[in-house]
C-alpha cells in the first residue's frame, strides 16, 4: 500500500488534496488487504486511483461590458464499474486538477455506499460565481456545457451540482445540452421541479446529514432533540442541515460563510438566512442588520470555538484542522457529522477517533444527496414523480443503511465502531468486487 501511495504521489504531482483523499482511504482497506490477498493480486488499489478519464477544456465567455474571459472546465470519470458516472459540478475560484481528483475518487466509495448503480465522477471550474449577473452566469454556464455535453448522458455520465451550482446553473446547463443534443431528462440532477427534478433532492444532502448523524446519536441513547448545534457554511448543504436539526429540536446557534460567523445564543432564524442567500445572495453578515442580539464575527475557524453538542461542517474541505478539533473536543462536543467532503484534515480525524467522540465521515454522512440524485434518475427513466414524502422515506432507509453497513464491516475489520474505516471498508469491497468480476479492462 506504501507503495502504491508514494507512486499516486509521483504520479500526480501538486495534488495535495487528492493524496490526502487517497492516504485516508488506504489507511481503511490495511485490515482489508491482510485479509484478502486477492485485491493486491488483482491491482485493485492501482487501478482504482488511476481515474478512467480526466477531460479539461477551455471554457470562454464575454462579461457584460464585452470582455472576454477564459476558464478552466474539468470532468473526471473516475470509476464506472457500478453504473455511469455520477458526481456534481463546482465552480469556485479554487478549482483545480487536485480538488476534482479528490473529489471524483471519494464519490466511487460514497456512491457505493448508496446501493445505488452510479459510478463516480466529478467537474466543474475555477469560474468564481461571485458578483457575476444571471446574465454572466447564463453565458458562462452554456460554454461550459458546450464542451461538456460531449461527454455526459443519461448511462454515460451524469452531472450535478456541488459549491457554486444550484438551481439557476443546472437550469442553464440543461437548456444548453438540449439545445446541442436533444432532450434527455436524465443528462443532469438537481433539475427544477416543472422540468424532472425530483422532489427533496434541493434538501437531500442536509437532511440525510441531519439523518445519518441521528442513527450515531440514537445508539448511544442521545438524539437532535435539546441539543446545540454548529453548522458551518450557509449554502445549500448548511441550510438544510440547519432545517432538519431544528424540526427535530435542536438549537442551531451558529453558521459561517467564507468572510466569517454569526451567532445567535437563542438559536438562528432559518427564514431569514434562507432569504439572503437563496433568494438575495448576499454575505451571511447581513443576518445582524435584522437579528442585532446575534453576533457577527470575521474569519470562518473562530465558529469551531463556540460550545456545542453537535458540530456538523458544511461549507469546504480542510475547515477543521487539529487545533479546531482539539477546541471543539475541549468544549465538550458529542458528535462530528462531516456533511461537506473532507472538511477535516487527517490529523483532525484522528483526534476526533481518540478522543471517542461520535464521528461520521463525509463520505458516509452526505451520501443522501446522491443518493436522491440516482432516485432523481430513476424517476426520470419511469417518467414519473414520487411525492415528497416517498422520497423522503427512501432517503431515510438509505442513510441508516448506510450506517449499518458501515457499523457492521467496522466490526468485521476489527475496528469496532469507527466508521472511517467502516464507510471506507463497506464502500470499496463492492466497486473491488465488481472490478474483479469485469475483468482486467
Ligand atoms: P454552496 O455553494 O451552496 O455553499 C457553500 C458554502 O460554503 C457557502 O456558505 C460558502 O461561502 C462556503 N464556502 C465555500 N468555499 C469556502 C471556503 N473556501 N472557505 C470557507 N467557506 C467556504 O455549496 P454546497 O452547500 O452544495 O456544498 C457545501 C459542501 O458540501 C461542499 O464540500 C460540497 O462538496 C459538499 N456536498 C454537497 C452536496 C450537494 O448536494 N450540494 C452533496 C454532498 C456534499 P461563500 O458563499 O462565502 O463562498
Ligand atoms: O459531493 C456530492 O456527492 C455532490 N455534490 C452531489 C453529487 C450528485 O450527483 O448529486
Amino acid at each position: 500500500m506504501n507503495r502504491v501511495y508514494e507512486e499516486v504521489k509521483k504520479r500526480n504531482p501538486h495534488e495535495p488534496e487528492f493524496h490526502q483523499a487517497v492516504k485516508e482511504i488506504f489507511l481503511s482497506l490495511v485490515p482489508v488487504f491482510a485479509k484478502n490477498p486477492k485485491y493486491m493480486k488483482q491491482a485493485i488499489l492501482e487501478r482504482i486511483v488511476e481515474p478512467e478519464r480526466m477531460i479539461t477544456f477551455r471554457v470562454p465567455w464575454v462579461d457584460d461590458q464585452g470582455q472576454i474571459h477564459v476558464n478552466r472546465g474539468y470532468r473526471v470519470q473516475f470509476n464506472s464499474t457500478l453504473g455511469p458516472y455520477k458526481g456534481g459540478l463546482r465552480f469556485h475560484p479554487s478549482v483545480n486538477a487536485s480538488i476534482i481528483k479528490f473529489l471524483g475518487f471519494e464519490q466511487i466509495l460514497k456512491n457505493s455506499l448508496t446501493g445505488l448503480p452510479i459510478g463516480g465522477g466529478k467537474g466543474g471550474s475555477d469560474f468564481d460565481p461571485k458578483g457575476k449577473s444571471d446574465n454572466e452566469i447564463m453565458r458562462f454556464t452554456q460554454s461550459f456545457m458546450t464542451e461538456l455535453s460531449r461527454h455526459i448522458g443519461p448511462n454515460v455520465d451524469v452531472p450535478a451540482g456541488d459549491i457554486g451550482v444550484g438551481a439557476r446553473e443546472i437550469g442553464y446547463m440543461f437548456g444548453q445540452y438540449k439545445k446541442l443534443r436533444g432532450y434527455e431528462a436524465g443528462v443532469l440532477t438537481g433539475k427544477g421541479l416543472g422540468y424532472g427534478g425530483s422532489l427533496v433532492r434541493t434538501e437531500a444532502t442536509g437532511y440525510g446529514t441531519v439523518y445519518f448523524v441521528e442513527e450515531m446519536l440514537k445508539e448511544q441513547g442521545l438524539s437532535f432533540e435539546g441539543s446545540t448545534v454548529v453548522v458551518s457554511g450557509s449554502g445549500n448543504v448548511s441550510i438544510y442541515a440547519i432545517e432538519k436539526a431544528q424540526q427535530l429540536g435542536a438549537k442551531v446557534v451558529a453558521c459561517s460563510d467564507s468572510n466569517g460567523y454569526i451567532y445567535d445564543e437563542n438559536g438562528l432564524d432559518l427564514e431569514t438566512i434562507k432569504r439572503i442567500k437563496e433568494v438575495e445572495r448576499k454575505r451571511i453578515k447581513e443576518y445582524v442588520l435584522e437579528h442585532p442580539q446575534a453576533e457577527y464575527v470575521e474569519g470562518c475557524s473562530g465558529i469551531w470555538s463556540i460550545p456545542c453538542d453537535i458540530a456538523l461542517p458544511c461549507a469546504t474541505q480542510n475547515e477543521i484542522d487539529s487545533e479546531s478539533a482539539q477546541t471543539l473536543i475541549s468544549n465538550g462536543v458529542k458528535a462530528i457529522g462531516e456533511g461537506a467532503n473532507m472538511p477535516s484534515t487527517l490529523e483532525a480525524i484522528d483526534l476526533f477517533l481518540e478522543s471517542k467522540v461520535l464521528f461520521g465521515p463525509a463520505k458516509a454522512v452526505n451520501a443522501g444527496g446522491v443518493a436522491v440524485s440516482a432516485l432523481e434518475m430513476s424517476q426520470n427513466s419511469m417518467r414519473l414523480s414520487w411525492t415528497f414524502e416517498e422520497v423522503d422515506s427512501k432517503l431515510q432507509d438509505i442513510m441508516a443503511s448506510i450506517y449499518r453497513n458501515s457499523m457492521d464491516a467496522a466490526e468485521e475489520y476489527g475496528h469496532p465502531g469507527n466508521l472511517v474505516y467502516g464507510a471506507n471498508i463497506a464502500g470499496f469491497l463492492k466497486v473491488a468486487d465488481a472490478m474483479i468480476a469485469h475483468g482486467v479492462i
